[in-house]
Order: structure tokens, then C-alpha cells, then sequence
């Protein structure tokens, strides 16, 4: 048994400005909760904090959007994102949020703390300010290009290409995103931390300090962006919504988003510490205690630059020992994106997937950005589910359970002599806990998963190779050995899924009879090391529940849902981006009048081979029978449009397409989601001389 320690775990406090989706999950959370049930299941001292980070721009923007005010927003949405995160059994050991009077206090003092120490520079500034809103652009306020990397839609604090951060009048070419206005410049003061100053330590702590430690992602974002020189950052802004500053010449002004929020974490401990009778020092202000950030790439400047030299300024705190921050997950080779709904929402798949949270879970952790961004596609999740999760890990268990209760009446037998591949399964299965200990201590959680299934691949080899339904027939002693041997494999199973699959575990330990607690127990009966240390894990004559499946095949219809749903919200914004066509040049009625437009009918159709879009159309146009070749065939098939009325342009001159001499056009007009549909003649309307009048 490890000597037990004590963790401090923050996961990134998600903006209450929206649902959270299946991208949070896979770059924080889950890895996050998996680190930290592990932790738990092995016997050490957890602290595991997050909570709603309520201030910052884009609250606002969404208040504005919504017409409510941010308190409602926040209110809103912290409510939601907090039921999700129960949901997907995110065991948070305090689920707090930033408009907490315990944080704002909290953050106040950290701001005090540091201005009585003289850590910040005081400075009037130019700051880029809207005219027209009379309002100073900070952060989402304002989009401009990323001076380091070009990206057009940078914000004013952050560019989420490059993770850099950046103050707003860094920006190249910058825009207001309330007006579009271009901003003006303007005085006021702002409080600024001279990250040049902590420039020493940060190289002497992360360069060198971290070197081999941290994630290759990390370093190289954390060294590219001391290399290239440390500046200061103003931690206070010209906003209404925040933490006010406290001192008494900062009327209108707050604390900067990034400087409250990570201190969201302190206020969230000192909640939880009181709450469970603890010592909120001791996790984060003791040298034995080891602090770890789980976050998305675009805030690794934040957690490894900015908050460590706070939290250095300041003097009593302890420095984060890890920040295993992901990349990003894309869906369907698309970012995700709120204000596009391009996202699986959370809510929105447990409607879908009732009781499946695991499939997710198993799928985002399988094919997580651990290194790199990755991609989620609703066949891959199905693939992931059929071949993997109900293929070896179901299927092994359930022929396990299903054969004890027919052999045994479910009650675990007395094995008899253990055969070398008895042994061999055994010891295999005893080492299977220091190997996925060890890759979830170096926060790789793809392949601490891949381990997982590959002692269900062990059981079901053993089982495929002893072939228990055949040795009955023949040496009922042999079975009792070989179905011993396979429950103690379902049983170590049932442990060492719990950081990854806590549903399953749970649901494994109500079929194996070995636990009745709630789905998130961290500890039971047997734990993680019993796998390695205890000869028997499930005892002979312990009686076992009836056998249910663990997970159900995902069929095509169901994906096919998810597919379509993807497919709408394309064209939704499809036509939200379409740019409308500005006007064309006027005519005069003159002009006008040269157009002779007829009500025609189609009288036959076909599609012009090897063309995409053309149908050769025999229009009878009321004068005579033509000719017109037409570009519709994306829209409509041949016969679709055979003995349509339609509206002609019949004093059109004639053209020759792909050989065909075409003689006049059949008019067609677009819809917003970009669908070509027929100038429609209306039955009543009067047309004179070829003019269609209302
Ligand atoms: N609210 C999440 C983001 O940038 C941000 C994290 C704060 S952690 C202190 O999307
Ligand atoms: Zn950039």
C-alpha cells in the first residue's frame, strides 16, 4: 500500500454561461474524477474542487443576449451544469461558484494581501473603449488578430488558437463585439501584476522544475510563452459585473475573471473544509500536500504562469505539482462551439442515453486529446459500445454470471487444483493494479482504460480457452476451478473499473453481491490493492445476484438520431452564416420591361449525364413547346418536376450548355438554408403580356 498523502484536485471552473457539453467532459472532468476516485480507492486524502466561474464577459454577453440580467444567467446555469456533473457521477468533493459571498471575501483579501505587499503596479493606461456603447472593451468584448498567431477572432484577454494571453490592445485590427465599432483609446487606471518580475522564478520553477514532469503540451506552451517575455497583466477591469475592487479609488471597477476564478478554488476548499470539519490549510498551504489542475489547453497560461506567481506574490501558499491539461476534443471534425450549438449537450444525451453515462464516459476516456486534439463521431461511440464494452467487458461477465447461477445456483464453488493456466491467470490478474496505477499516476487515462479491458480480454480468453460448457460434460471438478477463477476476474473488475466506469462498478458489485452503497461509494468491502494482496476476492459459497447486462447494443436508428441532429444544426448555421447577396445594380422600368416572363408547364425531364446539376426540360411555354436547360438537379430529380407550372423567362437569349441549345431560363429563387424552389405562378395572378402583375 502506497503511503497515503494528501491531493489537492481543481478541475476548471466551467463559464455559467450555458449547459456543458461532451468536450468538458473529455478534456477536464473525466480524467479529473477518475484521478480522483483512484486516488480515494487507494487509500489517500482527497480534496476534489470545482465550481461555477460566475464573473467575466461572457456572462454578460449572454445576459444581454438573453435579455435577463447576469445574476439570472449564472443563477441558470450553475444550477444545471452542477446537476450534470451528479449526472455523470463527477464525484466533486465541493461544487461551489464564484458569486459565493465566502469567495468574494475570499478573492478580496488575496487582492488586499497583494496590494499591502506592493506585488502590484498602479497605472493609468489607454485602454480601447466604444464610443457608441460607452463602455471600456475588455476581454470578450472586444475580437481582434492574435499578434502571435494571426487568429482573426482572438479575444482581448485570451486567443484560443495559441492558449497565449494577451492584454486588449495587443489586438491587431480590433473590433468592439458589442457594436463593431472600431475602439477608441481612453485613460483609466488598472492595477497590473509584473509577471516580468516573477520571470526568475517561473523559468527556475517551470523550465527547469518541470521539465520531465508535465506534459510535453504544457511545457511547450508555458516556455514559448515565457521565451517570448512576460509582461505585466492588469488583474482589474472597467466592468459592473465582478468582485469589486476593494480600495476605495477603484469606483467601477472589479477584478479581473482570471484573477477571481482561480482563487475560486481557495474560497471552494475553505467552503468545503468548514462544511466537513476540516483544516482548508492543509490543502493549500502544506509542502506534503500536492496540488494538480485538470484543465483544457486554453488555460494552461493561466494555472502555470498567472496563478502560481499570485500564489508565489502572495507567499503561504503551496505551487500546483502537475497541470495535465488536455487538447481539445472536436465533434465530428468541427470545434465545438455554445453560441453555434455545435455541441453534444450533456442533458441532451442522458435524454438520449438514459442510464448510459458510462458509454460516454468510456468513449470521451478512450479516445481522450490526451496529446493531441481528437475527434468524437456518434459511429465511433457506437463502435466503442458494440465491440468493446458489451463484445468483452459485458459479455465476459455476463457468461460468468450466467453459467455459476446454472451450475452453482449463483454460489461461488470450491475450486479444486489449480492447473499452471489457472496460476498464470491468477498472477496475471494480481498485477493488474500497479499497472493501471501507473499509468493514471503519470495522468495518462487512455491507457490506464486499455488496461482495464484488457483484464476483461483475460477473462474472456480464459474462459474461450477452458471452455467451462464443454468441460461439464466431462469433469465437474475441473468447472468448479475454472468458474472460481472467473469470478475472482468479474470481481477484480468490478474494483478496478470504479475510476473509470462508476455505474458499472456499482451495477458489477450489485450482480457480484458484494456491495450495496451508492454508485459513488469509494471504498468497499475489497479495494484496489485486495487485487494484488488477497488470495480470494470472492469466496467460495458466497452467493451472487441474478445476472443483468451490464451495457446494451447501440443500434444504427439510434445513432442515425444523433446524425440528423448534427445534420440541422449545419444547416441552421448554414443559413446563419449565409451572407445575403447585397443588392444588385438598379435598372430602370425600361429595362424591366424587355423581360418576357410566361407561366409554363414542364412537360418532360431528364437528368444530363455526368453533370451534377443540369435537367434538359421540355417546357410548353404558351407561345410554343422548347428547350431550357436548367440548373436544378441538386434540388429536384426528373420526375419531380415533370408537369409543373413554372414561371419562363421565354425572351432569353439561346445558349448552348453541354451541346444542348437551350432557350430561355426557368425561374428559381433560394431559400435562407440555401434550397432552390420555384418562382411558383399563383393561379389567380394576373398576367399581362408575359408580366406577372400581383
Ligand atoms: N472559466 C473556463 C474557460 O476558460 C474558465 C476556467 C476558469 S478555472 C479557474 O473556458
Ligand atoms: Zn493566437
Amino acid at each position: 500500500m502506497n503511503t497515503p498523502k494528501r491531493y489537492t484536485i481543481t478541475a476548471a471552473l466551467p463559464y455559467t454561461n450555458g449547459p456543458i457539453h461532451i468536450g468538458h467532459l473529455a478534456g477536464v472532468y473525466v480524467p479529473a474524477d477518475i484521478y480522483a476516485r483512484y486516488l480515494r480507492l487507494t487509500g489517500n486524502d482527497v480534496a476534489f474542487i470545482c465550481g461555477s466561474d460566475e464573473h467575466g464577459v461572457p456572462i454578460t454577453i449572454r445576459a444581454k443576449k438573453e435579455g435577463v440580467s447576469p445574476q439570472d444567467i449564472v443563477d441558470k446555469y450553475h444550477k444545471i451544469i452542477k446537476q450534470s456533473f451528479i449526472d455523470f457521477g463527477i464525484t466533486f468533493d465541493n461544487y461551489s461558484r464564484t458569486t459565493a459571498k465566502i469567495h468574494h471575501e475570499t478573492a478580496s483579501e488575496f487582492f488586499t494581501t497583494l496590494y499591502d505587499k506592493g506585488e502590484f503596479i498602479e497605472e493609468v493606461t489607454e485602454q480601447l473603449y466604444d464610443a457608441e456603447a460607452k463602455q471600456f472593451l475588455a476581454d470578450r468584448f472586444v475580437i481582434g488578430t492574435c499578434p502571435k498567431c494571426g487568429n482573426e477572432e482572438s479575444y482581448g484577454d485570451q486567443c484560443e488558437v495559441c492558449g497565449t494571453s494577451h492584454n486588449a490592445t495587443d489586438l491587431i485590427n480590433p473590433k468592439s463585439a458589442i457594436t463593431g465599432a472600431t475602439p477608441t483609446l481612453k485613460k483609466t487606471k488598472h492595477w497590473f501584476l509584473p509577471l516580468d518580475k516573477h520571470e526568475a522564478f517561473l523559468k527556475e520553477w517551470i523550465l527547469e522544475g518541470h521539465k520531465k514532469d508535465w506534459k510535453s503540451n504544457v511545457y511547450g506552451q508555458c516556455k514559448s510563452w515565457i521565451d517570448d517575455g512576460l509582461r505585466p497583466r492588469a488583474v482589474t477591469r472597467d466592468l459592473d459585473w465582478g468582485i469589486p475592487v476593494p480600495l476605495d479609488d477603484a469606483e467601477g471597477k472589479v477584478l479581473y475573471v482570471w484573477f477571481d476564478a482561480p482563487i475560486g478554488y481557495i474560497s471552494a476548499t475553505k467552503e468545503w473544509a468548514k462544511r466537513v470539519g476540516k483544516d482548508w490549510k492543509l490543502y493549500w498551504k502544506d509542502k506534503d500536500t500536492k496540488l494538480v489542475h485538470f484543465i483544457g489547453k486554453d488555460n494552461i497560461v493561466f494555472h502555470c504562469i498567472i496563478f502560481p506567481a499570485m500564489l508565489k506574490a502572495e507567499g503561504s501558499y503551496i505551487l500546483p505539482d502537475n497541470v495535465p491539461a488536455n487538447e481539445f476534443l472536436n465533434l465530428a471534425d468541427s470545434k465545438f462551439s455554445t453560441s453555434k450549438n455545435w455541441a453534444v449537450w450533456l442533458p441532451d444525451y442522458l435524454q438520449d442515453f438514459p442510464n448510459q453515462q458510462d458509454v460516454l464516459r468510456y468513449t470521451l476516456t478512450a479516445n481522450a486529446p490526451e496529446t493531441k486534439d481528437n475527434n468524437f463521431t456518434w459511429k465511433d461511440f457506437q463502435a466503442r459500445n458494440n465491440n468493446e464494452l458489451v463484445a468483452i467487458f459485458g459479455n465476459f461477465i455476463n457468461r460468468v454470471v450466467v453459467l455459476t447461477h446454472k451450475y452453482y445456483n449463483g454460489i461461488v464453488p470450491i475450486p479444486n487444483d489449480f492447473t499452471s493456466t489457472d496460476e498464470e491467470t491468477l498472477a496475471k490478474l494480481k498485477a493488474y493494479p500497479t499497472i493501471i496505477s501507473s499509468s493514471i499516476e503519470r495522468y495518462r487515462f487512455r491507457e490506464a482504460l486499455g488496461e482495464l479491458m484488457n483484464l476483461a480480454r483475460l477473462g474472456n480468453k480464459y474462459l474461450a480457452d477452458e471452455e467451462p460448457w464443454k468441460a461439464i460434460k466431462t469433469d465437474e471438478v475441473r468447472v468448479q476451478t475454472i468458474m472460481y477463477v472467473a469470478l475472482q476476474i468479474s470481481s477484480a473488475l468490478a474494483i478496478l473499473s470504479e475510476p473509470f466506469l462508476p455505474f458499472t462498478s456499482h451495477k458489477l458489485k450489485k450482480i457480484l453481491n458484494v456491495s450495496s452503497s451508492a454508485p459513488d461509494s469509494y471504498r468497499d468491502e475489497n479495494n484496489w490493492e485486495d487485487v494484488s494482496n488477497k488470495e480470494t476476492l470472492l469466496s467460495a459459497g458466497h452467493q451472487i445476484a441474478k445476472a443483468e447486462l451490464l451495457f446494451s447494443k447501440i443500434e444504427d436508428k439510434e445513432i442515425q438520431v444523433q446524425l440528423d441532429k448534427l445534420e440541422a444544426t449545419k444547416k441552421v448555421n448554414e443559413a446563419d452564416n449565409k451572407v445575403t447577396e447585397p443588392q444588385k445594380d438598379t435598372i430602370t422600368f425600361e429595362d424591366f420591361k424587355k423581360l418576357d416572363i410566361r407561366v409554363g408547364t414542364i412537360l418532360d425531364a431528364k437528368k444530363i449525364p455526368k453533370t451534377k446539376k443540369l435537367l434538359v426540360l421540355k417546357v410548353d411555354t404558351g407561345i410554343d413547346v422548347r428547350i431550357i436547360v436548367s440548373g436544378i438537379a441538386e434540388s429536384f430529380t426528373a420526375d419531380e418536376v415533370i408537369g409543373k407550372r413554372v414561371t419562363v423567362l421565354v425572351n432569353l437569349a439561346p445558349r448552348t450548355l453541354r451541346g444542348i441549345e437551350s432557350e430561355g431560363m426557368i425561374l428559381m429563387t433560394e431559400t435562407p438554408e440555401g434550397k432552390l424552389v420555384f418562382v411558383n405562378p399563383d393561379d389567380n395572378a394576373n398576367v399581362v403580356n408575359g408580366l406577372q402583375i400581383s
